[in-house]
């Protein structure tokens, strides 16, 4: 919670600090954007830009496990009425997007090893990458990759 109280203090809002809270940045003189501050009830904080007139996501900042440092980047590329172009997330933000998603053509691209694969199939279940001719179901890479972010507990190892 100490990216939220460092917020607080910047804000002068004493109150966004005692309680989870989402605390909404901007007004009708602004750009179309506005910001929120949002500290969840588990530690983690998140910081988002959204497109004002559609509320929808422009930029994400995120401490997922409530460390006091952030961990996850993501960001949308959306068009002015709001419509989901692009999807990016940069995991441990390090400077390195693992995971992207085309909206219009629905593939998926994840970073692993220095190479980016896309998604060249799907099944009932999920579209999948082809990684070393194993076909990986794309929620399961994501999951791996905040795994290996220390985004999310490995579920399959408690
Ligand atoms: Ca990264």
């Amino acid at each position: 919670m100490k990216i939220l109280a460092t917020f607080c203090a910047a804000l002068s809002s004493a109150s966004l600090c005692a309680e989870p809270v989402t605390h909404i940045i901007g007004n009708e003189n602004t750009p179309d954007v506005y910001m929120t501050v949002d500290g969840g009830s588990e530690g983690s904080v998140s910081i988002g830009i959204y497109q004002r007139t559609t509320d929808k996501p422009y930029v994400t900042l995120a401490d997922i496990d409530g460390d006091g440092v952030f961990d996850l980047l993501s960001y949308s590329v959306l068009d002015k009425n709001g419509g989901h172009i692009m999807e990016v997330e940069d995991y441990g933000m390090d400077g390195q997007a693992d995971f992207k998603t085309n909206m219009f053509s629905g593939a998926a691209s994840i970073h692993i090893n220095g190479e980016w694969y896309e998604s060249v199939g799907s099944t009932d279940e999920d579209r999948y990458f082809l990684i070393g001719k194993k076909k990986v179901l794309v929620r399961e890479a994501v999951h791996e990759m905040r795994v290996a972010h220390g985004l999310v507990r490995d579920t399959k190892k408690e």
